[in-house]
């Protein structure tokens, strides 16, 4: 007896009874084209981020003032690393394999988040890209997690733990200087000024220039909507910055009646402009990225003959 394969219309209507009924979609599951080339450009770009944002804070390992504040940041800049392996091995699941995604980077075509092209000049920095850089990322991850791509979902439970540990420590860092001397303060406060709007602008373009979140929302991939998320981090972290006496940079910054915050307007030309590469950092970022891949290739190699890269 011969079973006659399901036509299009009825898979996509699995798939789409699956997302209405909030069911995770596996690997092996049908899946309308679309869906997957979304998933596979969000997810590698995620994975592409982690690894290159271990590079600012990679700098100051060797700086860091005390053997404490050493552990602490190398142990937080390992857990990106691991964050990247776990997105890269979520990617994979889509049928892409990992050398493509890295090869996606170098060749411009793969972008990473805006945010690491930007300098860390100081140990303040080291705070404020823990405590708002890790604290945007999870505000979307926390999000993501819901997510109906399986795997992603799966990577981001394991990835917002670790987070919320980055997130304090960057705080702490903050809270300190804020508690020395009035140098030390004045040093917060500018690592503030400069990595707020960077911070912001991690959440992508507002919703009616979002090219991607229609679909990334009908399919449940982005389960809240750039502008969304953005307001949710403003509104946790601007009470955070005034408890410790640091001001938030936006001379347009908005209390609302119902004690929100609406923040003034994100210049979206330097974002653009770092997004296509033109960012203080985006070259040395790459470069720096393409000479250890170059420089680990004997790892790769090693590994395979002894039969560790077979699937
Ligand atoms: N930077 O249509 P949308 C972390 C691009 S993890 C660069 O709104 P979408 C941990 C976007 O790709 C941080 N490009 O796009 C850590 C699209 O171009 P395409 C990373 C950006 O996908 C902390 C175009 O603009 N997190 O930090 C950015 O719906 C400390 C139009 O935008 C994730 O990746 C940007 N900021 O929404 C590690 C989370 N924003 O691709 C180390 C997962 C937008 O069509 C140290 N990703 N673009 O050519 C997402 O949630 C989404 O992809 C968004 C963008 C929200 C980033």
């Amino acid at each position: 007896m011969s079973t006659i394969a399901p036509s299009k219309e009825q898979l996509l209507a699995e798939f789409e009874s699956k997302i209405a009924a909030e069911m995770k979609i596996e690997p092996r599951d049908w899946m309308p084209d679309e869906y997957r080339q979304h998933l596979v450009r969000q997810i590698s770009q995620h994975a592409h981020s982690e690894v290159i944002g271990m590079q600012p804070e990679g700098n100051w390992i060797t700086r860091a003032p005390s053997l404490r504040s050493k552990k602490i940041l190398l142990a937080k800049i390992q857990d990106e690393g691991g964050h990247g392996l776990y997105l890269y091995s979520a990617a994979e699941t889509l049928g892409i394999s990992r050398e493509q995604f890295i090869q996606w980077l170098h060749v411009g075509k793969a972008k990473y988040s805006s945010v690491f092209n930007y300098p860390a000049l100081n140990w303040a920095d080291i705070g404020a890209i823990g405590w708002l850089v890790d604290g945007a990322a999870i505000t979307n991850q926390v999000s993501l997690q819901r997510t109906s791509y399986g795997p992603y979902s799966r990577a981001m439970v394991k990835i917002c733990k670790e987070e919320s540990f980055h997130q304090r420590q960057g705080y702490e860092i903050m809270w300190k200087m804020m508690e020395g001397t009035k140098d030390q303060q004045q040093m917060a406060q500018d690592a503030l000024n400069r990595w707020w709007w960077p911070a912001l602008m991690m959440f992508g373009p507002h919703d009616n220039e979002s090219a991607n979140t229609s679909n990334a929302m009908k399919w449940k991939i982005k389960r809240e909507s750039n502008d969304q998320l953005r307001e949710k981090f403003i509104n946790k972290t601007i009470p955070q910055a005034e408890l410790i006496g640091l001001k938030v940079p936006d001379a347009n910054l908005q209390l609302l009646d119902d004690e929100t915050y609406k923040h003034g307007d994100i210049d979206w030309n330097e974002f653009w402009e770092v997004v296509k590469g033109n960012g203080p950092c985006n070259q040395q970022r790459l470069e720096h990225h393409k000479r250890a891949h170059d420089n680990g290739a004997w790892v790769r190699e090693t590994a395979y003959v002894a039969g560790l890269n077979q699937k």
